[in-house]
């Protein structure tokens, strides 16, 4: 494209700890809810026994081999690394007295790595787990305590490094809570509507306390949220589908309204009403919310579509945003469907609404990519796909939206999250690691690789 992306933009990738790090419980670390899921966030949560199998035990030694990784994102020209603090290797029980020392000095030493490089790290506090502990104790954030833990970890981390790290998220997706209830938030998955609710407005006063809590330990930092982007059209344009859309999407735009602006939409009350949830909200709570977000981040991957009609609306069951098929849309090998496209229309819509900076945060495409007789992957349905994506970004850029940064979904391939298998891949660098677990976790580029370096090195002349 005859553009150049604005010379501040930060390029890179982003990872979570417990689908890279293993060494689930070296160093002091305490289990997670992640630990605790060997089938995926969605899977059945098993009680850990000595010897059992669980992929992110090991997941791609990311805990020992991040020097050899952050060389090689380095080579690509990252400028920005997103990554995870494993909240279990600060506080390994969540309730604990004093943070973990071991756990500190393993994030010192490897944000000390990344500004070696000049390497500006994006750091989310909470991504898909927290403390098995917390979860077994508590009910997760079903217990307003819950709030004061997670406050009292985000201070020690701000304490810690913010030195270093200057950009933070609170929440990985916030809005999967209304989804998946354990994982991120550690409630039992037959939780009631009160319940979710409930728990979802601590992780919001407790997010909102976060930033507070940065804007005082790092002024010259930024934190922001960070939502699932779950863009939803009309199957058609009758004005009921028109509606049914509308409606969806305030079903996660709830979450952003609430960061970004410090209070509930009036649209929730509603909601509220016809669920018959009924919030315990105090003074204290309503205060600590105004403290909004300097910026908003969110992941895309797919968009897909909502219907009046009940009869089309069945066809979008079983999948868990509850979105339709859209007839113009290619999709991926797990039926997420391919929207370069949605991904502008995303960007005009959230800034239009927010008028703060936006971060693409995640985007990439899951494929089982196949090492060729050359020992090499030419995984260009990755470069397709990622190209028309950022090829989108520049347009929204172009449009006058302010974009931040785009960092693609793992970089290197890493445990997927959903079906906590290696052979759903997204990355730029292949690790030799089957979904049994066999593999010399050796790196090697594949040829997105090359493509991404060249895209940077251009600063998105070259899309
Ligand atoms: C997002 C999560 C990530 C990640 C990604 C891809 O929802 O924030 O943790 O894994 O999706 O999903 P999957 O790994 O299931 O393909």
């Amino acid at each position: 494209m005859s553009f150049r992306f604005p010379d501040s933009f930060l390029w890179g990738g982003a990872i979570a700890a417990n689908q890279v790090e293993g060494s689930h419980i070296a160093d002091g670390k305490g289990l997670s809810t992640s630990d605790v899921c060997p089938f995926g966030v969605f899977g059945q949560i098993v009680k850990r026994t000595n010897g059992d199998f669980n992929i992110k035990d090991i997941a791609i030694d990311f805990y020992h081999r991040y020097p050899e990784d952050i060389a090689l994102m380095n080579e690509m020209g990252f400028s920005c690394f997103r990554l995870s603090i494993a909240w279990t290797r600060i506080f390994p029980n969540g309730d604990d007295e004093q943070p973990n020392e071991a756990g500190l000095a393993y994030y010192d030493k490897l944000f000390d790595e990344l500004a070696q490089y000049d390497i500006t790290p994006l750091v989310t506090l909470s991504h898909y787990e927290m403390p098995f502990n917390l979860a077994d104790k508590y009910q997760g954030w079903a217990s307003r305590e819950v709030i004061g833990f997670f406050e009292k970890y985000a201070r020690v981390a701000f304490a810690r490094f913010g030195d270093r790290v200057k950009h933070w998220l609170t929440f990985n997706e916030i809005n999967v809570t209304l989804h998946e209830p354990f994982t991120g938030a550690g409630l039992p998955r037959d939780c009631t509507e009160q319940m979710r609710y409930q728990a979802i407005h601590h992780q919001l006063v407790a997010s909102a306390k976060a930033v507070k809590a940065c804007h005082e330990l790092i002024p010259d930092g930024k934190i922001g949220n960070m939502m699932l982007g779950a863009l939803i059209y009309p199957l058609t344009s009758n004005p009921g589908d028109v509606l049914k859309a509308q409606v969806q999407n305030h079903d996660w735009l709830f979450f952003g309204d609430v960061q970004a602006r410090g209070y509930y939409p009036s649209y929730m009350h509603r909601k509220f009403a016809q669920l018959g949830v009924s919030l315990d909200i105090t003074d204290d709570d309503r205060q600590a919310l105004k403290e909004t977000v300097d910026f908003i981040s969110f992941s895309y991957y797919m968009s897909g579509c909502a219907s009046a009609d009940p009869k089309e609306q069945e066809k979008a069951k079983g999948n868990m945003l509850e979105m339709i098929a859209n007839p113009y849309l290619e999709e991926s090998e797990w039926g997420w469907q391919i929207d370069p496209q949605g991904l502008r229309i995303l960007l005009n819509m959230l800034w239009d609404r927010y008028q703060k900076p936006l971060f693409v945060v995640e985007n990439g495409l899951g494929a089982k990519d196949q090492l060729n007789e050359q020992g090499v992957v030419e995984d260009d349905y990755r470069i397709n796909y990622l190209n028309a994506h950022l090829y989108q970004v520049g347009e929204a850029i172009q449009d006058g939206v302010a974009v931040m940064g785009y960092t693609s979904w793992g970089p290197i391939d890493l445990v997927s999250a959903s079906t906590a298998q290696m052979s759903k891949r997204y990355g730029f660098i292949y690790v030799d690691r089957d979904d049994e677990g066999n593999g010399s976790l050796a790196r090697t580029p594949k040829k997105s690789f090359y493509w991404y370096k060249k895209i940077i090195a251009s600063n998105g002349e070259q899309l």
